[in-house]
């Protein structure tokens, strides 16, 4: 807590999508907000950059420091000087196939990091509470739906990753009685997605289609399938498992299962393109092992905090083709689409 009564959040990954829009959420419920960023040649701030606050200012709110998961000695001395009530761990190499590339940095990070974050709380008696962004790519080969009791299967050096770390986070609960939360989430995207994630990399590419600036969009395995959801959906469910009575760990998801093809379908149908004219396939993005099919059954965080996802697939489809149009300097209603989406209203009108 503040001295003004302030409760303080510390976000690993802020500069992520999620992060930014978890930033959005616990300022906008008044918390002080601490993130760490990385140092970089180039401006990594982008999704951030609208809620941004001069440190000369008094009492700011929002307040970024530099460090990295791979740095023990930083994370002990910013949890100490920051004194954080809750800890988002959302930093991470979120690639998977990119992991396959470089694994043992993903490990590093994914993995070492979330231990390197948990030894810090346990040495310094930390009485915050945590929570760790488990991933439904743990799940691998297990078939749908998959809940909480569902065995875990990687099938990537991202997703054994994330299952070490997902097992840490529930034995320092145990061991040390740390409020450890691990949230298993399912795909979540948003129009603040990164670029070479398939949902965006879609719908960036209509885009630049429309303007004449691409012919062809490059894909891999276009039979997987995901339990694709809203972000700013899924940061609520993240706050709400912190602020149950007892730590635990719940499954996000929305339910819903969809192919890539089903999503190339949707997204280029919205403006009255045929995909088959546009998508051509290139080995590269194919994984040495992919993960099939992912549909999430999250009855267990709608039963103990009732959470439930606003956005389904057809309005997630929509909104991220919309905001991708009018960021490329496309109208919207030219293709019959309302110029801002009612849903997104609240999280994207700053956006930059
Ligand atoms: P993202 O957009 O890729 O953001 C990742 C964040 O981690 C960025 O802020 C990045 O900083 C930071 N980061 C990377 N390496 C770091 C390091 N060495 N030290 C500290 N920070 C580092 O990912 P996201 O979609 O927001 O996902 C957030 C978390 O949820 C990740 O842990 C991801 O694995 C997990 N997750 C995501 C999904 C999903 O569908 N989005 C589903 C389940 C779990 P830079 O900006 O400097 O690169
Ligand atoms: O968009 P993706 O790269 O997401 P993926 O691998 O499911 O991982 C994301 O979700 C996880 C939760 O389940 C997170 F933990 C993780 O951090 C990340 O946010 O790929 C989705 C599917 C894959 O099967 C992939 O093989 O799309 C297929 N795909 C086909 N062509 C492609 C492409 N993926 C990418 N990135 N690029 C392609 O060209």
């Amino acid at each position: 807590m503040t001295e003004t009564g302030k409760k303080v959040a510390l976000i690993t990954g802020i500069t992520g999508q999620s992060g930014s829009y978890l930033a959005e959420l616990l300022l906008s419920k008044g918390y002080q907000v601490n993130g760490i960023i990385r140092r970089s040649s180039s401006f990594n701030t982008a999704r951030i950059e609208h809620i941004y606050q001069d440190p000369h200012e008094k009492d700011y709110r929002f307040r970024l420091w530099y460090g990295d998961l791979s740095d023990s000695g930083v994370l002990l001395k910013l949890l100490s000087q920051i004194q954080p009530d809750e800890v988002y761990n959302l930093g991470a190499q979120s690639h998977v196939k990119v992991s396959f590339e470089i694994p043992e940095y993903t490990a590093d990070i994914d993995a070492i990091g979330t231990l390197r974050l948990l030894e810090a709380i346990r040495y310094l008696k930390s009485s915050c509470k945590f929570y760790q962004a488990s991933s439904s790519e743990m799940f691998g080969s297990s078939p749908p739906p998959q809940n909480e009791k569902t065995q875990f299967a990687p099938r990537s050096p991202y997703a054994a990753s994330k299952v070490f770390a997902h097992h840490t986070t529930v034995n320092y609960r145990e061991a040390y009685g740390i409020f450890a939360c691990s949230g298993i989430l399912m795909n979540h995207e948003s129009p603040r997605r990164g670029e070479t994630f398939v949902t965006r990399k879609i719908t960036h590419a209509i885009a630049k289609i429309l303007n004449k600036k691409q012919e062809k969009i490059y894909l891999g395995n276009l039979d997987a399938k995901r339990d694709w959801g809203y972000a700013p959906d899924f940061v609520e469910g993240m706050w709400m498992m912190l602020q149950q009575p007892q730590a635990d760990d719940y499954i996000l998801a929305t339910g819903e299962m969809h192919s890539v093809r089903e999503f190339l379908e949707e997204a280029f149908k919205l403006v009255d393109l045929d995909w088959k004219n546009y998508v051509e396939t290139d080995p590269r993005y194919f994984r040495p092992t992919d993960v099939d099919e992912l549909r999430g059954d999250s009855s267990k965080a709608k039963a103990k905090f009732g959470w439930q996802p606003k956005v389904k697939f057809k309005d997630l489809v929509r909104l991220m083709v919309i905001e991708d149009l009018k960021l490329a300097g496309l109208d919207p209603s030219k293709y019959g689409l309302e110029a801002r989406h009612p849903l997104t209203a609240t999280f994207l009108k700053d956006l930059p």
